[in-house]
């Protein structure tokens, strides 16, 4: 990779801000459980900054609240702490969280707004054509596809208004060059090479206000003709770095430009060709990387609020817990595909990976462990040279390895790395029978055997932490140890960190075994 995301010393990643005119749902959580994964691995090691939040202008949150009979700031109030509850449920630990109508938002988007102006990237024209409500975005005739939106397939409905425009066209070279000098900086390949296309064929100036609309951000009253409201798209764009206190917030200095921007391939076309050219516009460079991610389907579609096929996410983190959610979110597909979600999957990883592999390497670890040696981990009977030959020399580079698949976002990848290590684990168990060397009296090979599948777990603890935050300290309290796992990561490239004589505490299985509810 060009720039990799590790080996700088701040980390900044964010989500998307999401449209609070519904309730959350499992593609929400996905992208935001993504940020999670690479937030905690990064806080190892770098100053980290996560922020995800919701974007709470525009017609489609007015219209929803209209429809309740609220205002749309109390509807966005009463909903938001269903967005945070699920995300608190998913052990989502965001260092931040925007709201577009928080005045810390609100007044960076005019002074952005203001500064366009001043620089001649601004100006006043007439905007007509087709805007589509739900995706809140304008389209030219030609675009529509049977005389609908082309990207969610809605009517759409004719503007005519005085509004304000962004001279995006302006930047299209330097899109194109920077396109071309930046292989990586739009992932994966596919929507790089669509984003070029659409540079190809040039981009037009794009409409930057709504004149008949009153949910959103004023156009500054200083803009003399000024009417209306900000356009949302050019609103929530802002949040990355109104969150950062643009311009000269101390945060700023640190986290920007963004490590990693994550996003739903839907909403590619904002972010690597709008967002890179309005901050070019107000002097600031464009994030290392933009990630656009596939969609969750069920049967062949996209799940989403308003296509009546959203799959419960608190439901979903109830029956199977949040841990093994994010498990099989990452572990399902290669991050950026599309993939198929279906509750058959999730007991067959959940039973399969989880419980047979891991949870019952646990049990059967510790239920020997405490038959043979009263619970206590064994002093191995050989010396630091030799400890390092068998598992330690095997997995040396492990941690390392895993580390750096997550920061390629190859979260699948890096699940199956850790897994050999499970794998490897059981098998030792399989072949050298520890229930035989208890009967045939043969301590040393049993005491070696006993203290590598304790140290195993231990490995397995840490590697497994940023995905399953809460069953890897399950695993750290049943081997008896108490110190904080994170702080733990990086030291784990030696094995035999666990102390010989440290009390181990079986206790709840990992992961209780589920039967599929016949559908
Ligand atoms: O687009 N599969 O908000 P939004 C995977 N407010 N991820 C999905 C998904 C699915 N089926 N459905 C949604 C907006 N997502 C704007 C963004 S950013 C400045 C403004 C995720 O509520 C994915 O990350 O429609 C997608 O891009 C995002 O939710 C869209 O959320």
């Amino acid at each position: 990779m060009e720039r990799p995301l590790s080996g700088h010393d701040s980390f900044y990643v964010t989500t998307p801000i999401y449209y609070i005119s519904g309730n959350p749902h499992i593609g929400h959580a996905y992208t935001t459980i993504v940020a999670d994964v690479l937030a905690r691995t990064a806080r190892t090691e770098q100053r980290t900054y996560f922020l995800t939040g919701t974007d709470e202008h525009g017609q489609k949150v007015a219209d929803a609240a209209a429809a309740a009979g609220k205002s749309p700031l109390q509807w966005c109030d009463d909903l938001l702490p269903r967005w945070k509850s699920l995300f608190e449920l998913y052990q989502v630990e965001y260092d931040d969280f925007i709201r577009t109508t928080q005045p810390r938002h609100e007044t960076v988007v005019q002074a952005v707004f203001e500064k366009l102006r001043e620089n001649g990237d601004i100006y006043l024209g007439k905007y007509e054509g087709w805007y589509c409500v739900h995706d809140e975005t304008f389209w030219l005739e030609s675009k529509l596809v049977d005389g609908k939106c082309p990207t969610c397939g809605r009517p759409v409905q004719w503007l005519s208004e005085d509004d304000w425009f962004f001279k995006l066209s302006k930047y299209n070279d330097r899109l194109k060059q920077y396109f071309v000098e930046h292989p990586d900086w739009v992932r994966p390949r596919a929507v790089y090479n669509e984003m070029m296309a659409l540079l190809e064929e040039g981009l037009d100036d794009l409409s930057i206000t709504r004149t008949n609309l009153e949910w959103g951000i004023p156009v500054p009253a200083s803009a003399g003709a000024a009417h209306g409201v900000i356009y949302v798209w050019f609103d929530a764009l802002l949040n990355y770095i109104s969150a950062l206190g643009w311009p000269a917030g101390p945060k700023m200095q640190t986290f920007w430009p963004a490590s990693v921007q994550l996003i739903g391939k839907e909403i590619a076309r904002f972010h690597t060709l709008i967002w890179p050219a309005i901050l070019w516009g107000i002097g600031e460079p464009a994030p290392h990387m933009v990630f656009a991610h596939g969609w969750i389907t069920v049967e062949g579609q996209k799940i989403g609020k308003s296509l009546g096929n959203a799959v419960d996410p608190f439901e979903l983190a109830h029956r199977f817990g949040s841990d093994a959610m994010r498990y099989f979110l990452l572990r399902e597909a290669p991050f950026g595909s599309d993939f198929s979600y279906s509750e058959e999957k999730i007991v067959q990883r959940y039973n399969s990976d989880l419980g047979n592999d891991l949870g019952n390497l646990l049990r059967r670890s510790l239920a020997m462990l405490e038959k043979y040696r009263n619970g206590l981990v064994p002093q191995p009977p050989y010396d630091e040279a030799e400890r390092n030959r068998v598992f330690g020399e095997q997995f040396a580079d492990l941690p390392r390895r895993v580390r750096t698949l997550i920061f390629n976002l190859q979260f699948r990848d890096a699940l199956e790395a850790i897994w050999e290590l499970v794998s490897a684990l059981n098998r030792a168990i399989d072949d050298r029978k520890p229930w035989t060397l208890y009967k045939e009296g043969r301590a040393n090979e049993l005491d070696a055997l006993l203290y590598d599948l304790c140290e195993g777990l231990r490995w397995l603890a840490m590697l497994i932490a940023p995905f399953m935050p809460a069953r890897a300290r399950t695993i750290w309290h049943q081997l008896g140890l108490n110190t904080a796992i994170d702080a733990a990561w990086s030291e784990a490239l030696v094995w035999g960190g666990i102390a010989a004589g440290t009390q181990t505490q079986p206790g709840e299985a990992l992961f209780p075994r589920i039967e599929q509810v016949p559908t």
